[in-house]
């Protein structure tokens, strides 16, 4: 799962590049002795294009090499917790990163040298290919790698207590999804929170160490690493999401809106007070990331669904691998082709009764070639049919990019690798899809428009915020904004700012609440979702078009359609070989992120949602 880190370098290679650069064959002829002596040593001949392209490539050979190590080990750590994976997965991360970083540090001297552009890419990713640098000193990468497999560890086993029952994350998920008893969602919400406590301490202790590391490339923290890859200048990066986000924001505070008014009318001001921040536990996710499970409680009472998406899974008796198989099925109608038989046979796709595993769902590429598989604990659900989407575009990233060389194996940018499979998504969930593949009897007359993209509103827009506001966290705490005393405080009022969320109480003074989200103990950075909630649909928009459809955007489904699919796998092979514009307008036309299709998607919502919310007084204090 090489987003999750890529790091190290080699002590072999430094010696093997001096050895090679300062070797002359053959008999040196004497030069002419210098009268005066002097003491200053010879400068270093000037490396050349030739030699900065041999280090690329013998780097690129040993990464290979050490990332697919790296997988294994964690694979087996992932579906297997124990010490001893845990034990494996710590050292073979440690020489992935031991080896990157000698590599990333080895790769200045070329900084000089003119080189092909695709040298000069593969020199400049080096630098930006981890996650989490260490420090250039025996031990630095071992302490650090110890740390993100005990904190991705601890997340994953997290059980609480419930007046005498245990939960964990998926047990405690789903009553939240569906317990309309704010007492309740209330002690599932405060339960969770609680175990990623013990992960405070710790988390600092990987910040200053991610930190030294980062410096050490010379960035001046690993935020400011982080922002540095999407082939623009880190701060024109962070500006560039505040652009994205302030186009949807009016939209946002519309959905926010009448949201608060629903709970409101549910559950009464002592619960949900008609005005400010809505209560965090109400909306039906752990983080309130993604409202659709409260979609009942926020429903149009004119204007009726006439169908329940996990329904008509369960009422069809689905299984979860017929899940994966529909899911599959939709991207070789595209025209790709069928996952490899192994991933079958090596995927997890239900959660082993047996013993502990992570069970937040990743997509894998263990060899870096052909070595697929997913990793879930798959329930037959709306939610994990298209998390099943969204995981089989990683896959097929992964694939379509697979001939390429060791360092161009990624997405564009991090934010195309999430909005893959959530393209495709788009169209797996439309009523005429449904239909297609006979999960729908009927496809529902156009009047139902609203309640199918409220529902889609409660997923994606209600995503946006959040996912802009975690790595606005982050940022500040890399960069020692804030400091282990502040994280809760601070973590609280980027929520409320950004999403216009509180806690259903007080929070303890010793919560970590970030690390209650995966990706915080599992260092994931997160405005690729960000970027991905707007990419996709700048993806389905152009896909639509070059279809020829005319209607509106949101009941368009590209299921079959092979020209599609073929313009998709020219940009997926691309993977990361050129700065992710190019990569843009290989598929859409333009070299440009842009909101407007999420709009565009949704217009019809938010012109009923403006009528829904007159005489309301929206927005909360910030
Ligand atoms: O982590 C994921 C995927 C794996 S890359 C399941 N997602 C984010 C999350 O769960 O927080 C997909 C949507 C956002
Ligand atoms: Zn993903």
């Amino acid at each position: 799962m090489k987003h999750l880190l890529l790091s190290a370098a080699c002590v072999a290679l430094l010696t093997g590049c001096a050895t090679t650069s300062n070797t002359t064959p053959g008999p040196v002829p004497e030069a002419p002795k210098p009268i005066a002596q002097d003491t200053t040593p010879p400068a270093p001949a000037k490396p050349t294009a030739a030699e900065a392209k041999a280090y690329a490539d013998d780097a690129e050979k040993q990464l290979a090499a050490l990332s697919e190590a790296a997988n294994h080990a964690q694979w087996a750590r992932a579906t297997y917790i124990i010490h001893d994976t845990e034990w494996l997965e710590t050292k073979a991360n440690a020489a992935l990163t031991e080896a990157t970083v000698k590599l990333a540090l080895g790769a200045a001297r070329f900084n000089d040298v003119e080189v092909d552009a695709d040298t000069r890419r593969k020199l400049d990713l080096l630098r930006l290919s981890q996650v989490l640098p260490a420090a250039d000193r025996p031990g630095a990468a071992e302490e650090l790698a110890a740390l993100t497999t005990k904190l991705d560890s601890t997340y994953s086993t997290g059980k609480f207590t419930y007046k005498q029952k245990t939960y964990n994350l998926t047990e405690a998920s789903n009553v939240l999804a569906t317990s309309r008893d704010p007492v309740t969602t209330r002690a599932m919400w405060e339960g969770w929170m609680g175990i990623a406590r013990p992960m405070k301490s710790d988390y600092t202790k990987l910040i200053a160490a991610a930190n030294t590391g980062s410096q050490g490339l010379g960035y001046k923290d690993t935020g400011a690493l982080w922002r540095s890859g999407y082939d623009m200048a880190p701060d024109a990066f962070a500006a560039e999401t505040d652009r994205l986000w302030g186009q949807i924001k009016p939209f946002y505070d519309n959905l926010h809106c009448f949201t608060r008014r629903k709970l409101n009318e549910k559950y009464g001001d002592m619960v949900q007070p008609k005005t400010g921040p809505i209560r965090a536990d109400l909306l039906g996710n752990m983080w309130a990331q993604d409202w659709s499970n409260i979609y009942d409680v926020v429903a149009p009472k004119t204007i009726k669904s006439s169908y329940n998406f996990d329904k008509l899974l369960t009422n069809k008796k689905y299984t979860e691998v017929q899940m994966v198989k529909t899911g599959e099925a939709f991207y070789t109608s595209l025209g790709l082709k069928p996952l490899p038989q192994t991933f079958w046979e090596r995927s997890q796709i239900v959660r082993p009764k047996d013993r502990e595993v992570v069970c937040h769902a990743s997509a894998w590429d263990v060899d870096n070639r052909e070595d697929l598989r997913i990793k879930m604990c798959t329930q037959v659900n709306a939610e994990d049919f298209y998390t099943i989407h969204h995981e089989l575009g990683h896959n097929y990233y992964q694939w379509a990019y697979m001939d390429q060389p060791y360092l161009f194996k990624n997405g564009a940018n991090d934010g195309f690798h999430e909005a893959i499979g959530d393209f495709v998504g788009l169209s797996s969930v439309t009523p005429t899809y449904l239909n297609q593949i006979g999960l729908l009897d009927k496809v529902p007359a156009e009047s139902e428009d609203i309640p199918f993209l409220l529902k889609m509103a409660l997923q994606k827009v209600a995503f946006l915020p959040f996912g802009i506001m975690v790595d606005r966290w982050r940022w500040e705490a890399f960069s020692g904004q804030i400091t282990e005393a502040e994280y809760n405080r601070r973590w609280w009022e980027l929520i409320n700012k950004y999403q216009g969320l509180m806690p259903p109480g007080e929070r303890p003074a010793s919560s970590f609440d970030p690390g209650a989200k995966y990706h915080v103990p599992a260092s994931v950075p997160y405005t690729r979702y960000f970027l991905a909630h707007v990419l996709q649909f700048q993806f389905q928009q152009a896909a639509c078009a070059q279809t020829g459809w005319k209607g509106p955007l949101h009941r368009c489904s590209i299921y079959g359609e092979k020209a599609v699919g073929e313009r998709l796998q020219n940009m997926l092979e691309m993977g990361q070989s050129k700065p992710w514009p190019d990569a843009l307008e290989a598929f859409t036309g333009t070299r440009e992120m842009d909101a407007k299709a999420v709009l565009d998607y949704f217009a019809p919502l938010d012109a009923w949602l403006q009528e829904q919310n007159k005489g309301q007084t929206c927005g909360w204090q910030a």
